[in-house]
């Protein structure tokens, strides 16, 4: 696996010097970070002018949640030509009428879109909400998924105290818990641990009730002792360098970690807990606001292709949606090369020929894992409830330290602004006289 890098900035800025070019001739492409090849990036300008003849610049920003993504396109209009939301967040942007759909329209080039597994296509088409008549699979194609879990540094941590989402409170672990700072991510799997009795998780993943809002809050408030910190990207690097034992994060994340922190000596696992999870997708969409449809498509059907998402699995140590056989193939030859000998079912992905396969399983993860994770959805108008349970929950999260200096610092002024008055008051007498 290649180390992660930060897109180089030339990408990135691309932008400020294109304000009086052709917008025919610039893609702005709206991504998670660590989530692409820089390679491939780089080399779409010379596909795309092989394909069409045209020019392309791109202009390439990060984000690191679904919901600053969504403010910046639904309040911001952002002319973001392509972004990549995830599952539950693609159902808000259709449904609130944010998605163009797809150009599948390629001319002589193939269309590399049914590269996507069908079991992605079917769940874009029968397991996401949309407006009635409208199939998914016209207004987004997937590009990664994984599961939600605990990355964990089995020097500190035992299997058996992460095998359940309550291994957040364990006092055991204080200050030593990197959270995923994803309202839907966290909050998903502690509905399910909050309610062992329902066994249809599917139902579940839609229930936005006061109770269960603040019953999720109480857990998360209680764990605050054992909470280092927040993260979106950089809890990986915090478990290789063994600054926390513990990390809530997505499965792409672990993998990445567990094969970086291998180089070093440390040892990472991640787990599923038992009660059950959420399985994820992240998908390619034309917002609104998109003012180069053609090649934002074009860019969608060059990421299907097996290539791409080989290279990108390898960059990233996320699992590329693309189900085919060159895809077996090189990730049953990456896990041989890791030293992985047992066989898992990975048909549900990968039709027949997946039946009986060696894979790395935190990369595909079993039947049996998949079995007891459900796929997130919308809250739509109870979003705002979700959202500010979580800014309370993060609010107050000063660690004692940083309470100390500041209430030093705010003892300091106060002392200081009352010496400079009583010193001004006799200043002022002295005059007098
Ligand atoms: N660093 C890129 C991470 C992208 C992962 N997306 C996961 C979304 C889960 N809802």
């Amino acid at each position: 696996m290649k180390k992660l890098f930060s897109i180089s900035a030339a990408l990135l800025l691309a932008g400020a010097s294109l304000f009086a070019q052709d917008r025919s001739k610039v893609l702005k492409i709206y991504n998670w970070s660590d989530y692409i090849d820089e390679e491939i990036l780089k080399e779409f300008p010379v596909w795309y002018k092989e394909q069409t003849g045209e020019d392309i610049e791109i202009v390439y920003q990060l984000f690191d949640i679904n919901e600053v993504m969504l403010a910046k396109i639904e309040k911001g209009k952002a002319d973001f030509d392509v972004v990549c939301p995830s599952d539950y967040m693609i159902e808000r942007m259709l449904n609130h009428g944010l998605l163009l759909p797809i150009n599948k329209d390629f001319g002589d080039t193939p269309s590399y879109l049914d590269n996507v597994s069908p079991f992605f296509r079917d769940a874009f088409k029968n397991k996401l909400k949309a407006p009635a008549g409208v199939d998914v699979n016209d207004y987004a194609v997937g590009y990664m998924w994984g599961t939600t879990g605990f990355l964990y540094n089995t020097k500190y941590v035992k299997p058996e105290e992460v095998s359940t989402w309550g291994a957040i409170l364990n006092p055991r672990f204080e200050n030593k818990i990197f959270m995923k700072d994803a309202p839907r991510d966290v909050y998903s799997p502690l509905l399910i641990y909050i309610h062992p009795e329902v066994t249809n998780l599917d139902s579940l993943m839609f229930s936005t009730s006061d109770e269960d809002i603040a019953a999720v809050e109480k857990i998360l408030v209680d764990a605050k002792p054992n909470i280092a910190g927040w993260e979106a990207d950089f809890g990986k690097e915090m478990m290789t360098q063994e600054k926390a034992w513990l990390n809530w994060t997505w499965s792409g994340d672990a993998a990445w970690a567990m094969q970086e922190a291998a180089d070093v000596n440390v040892e990472l696992d991640y787990i599923v807990p038992e009660e059950g999870s959420t399985y994820w997708f992240d998908g390619w969409v034309i917002p609104k606001y998109a003012q180069n449809i053609k090649a934002a498509s074009y860019f969608i059907n060059y990421m299907c292709q097996s290539e791409m998402a080989i290279r990108n699995m390898d960059a990233t140590g996320y699992v590329s949606v693309i189900g085919t056989p060159e895809v077996l193939e090189s990730v049953q030859e990456s896990a041989i090369e890791n030293g992985f000998t047992q066989t898992y079912d990975v048909s549900y992905l990968f039709g027949e020929d997946g039946k009986e396969v060696i894979v790395d399983p935190v990369y595909y993860p079993s039947q049996e894992i998949m079995d007891r994770c459900a796929l997130e959805h919308d809250a739509d108008e109870d979003t705002i409830k979700l959202l500010k349970m979580w800014q309370r929950v993060k609010g107050d999260n000063l660690s004692t330290p940083i309470i100390i200096i500041i209430v030093l610092v705010v003892l300091a002024i106060v002392f200081f602004a009352v010496k400079s008055v009583g010193k001004k008051g006799k200043n002022a007498k002295k005059t007098k006289k």
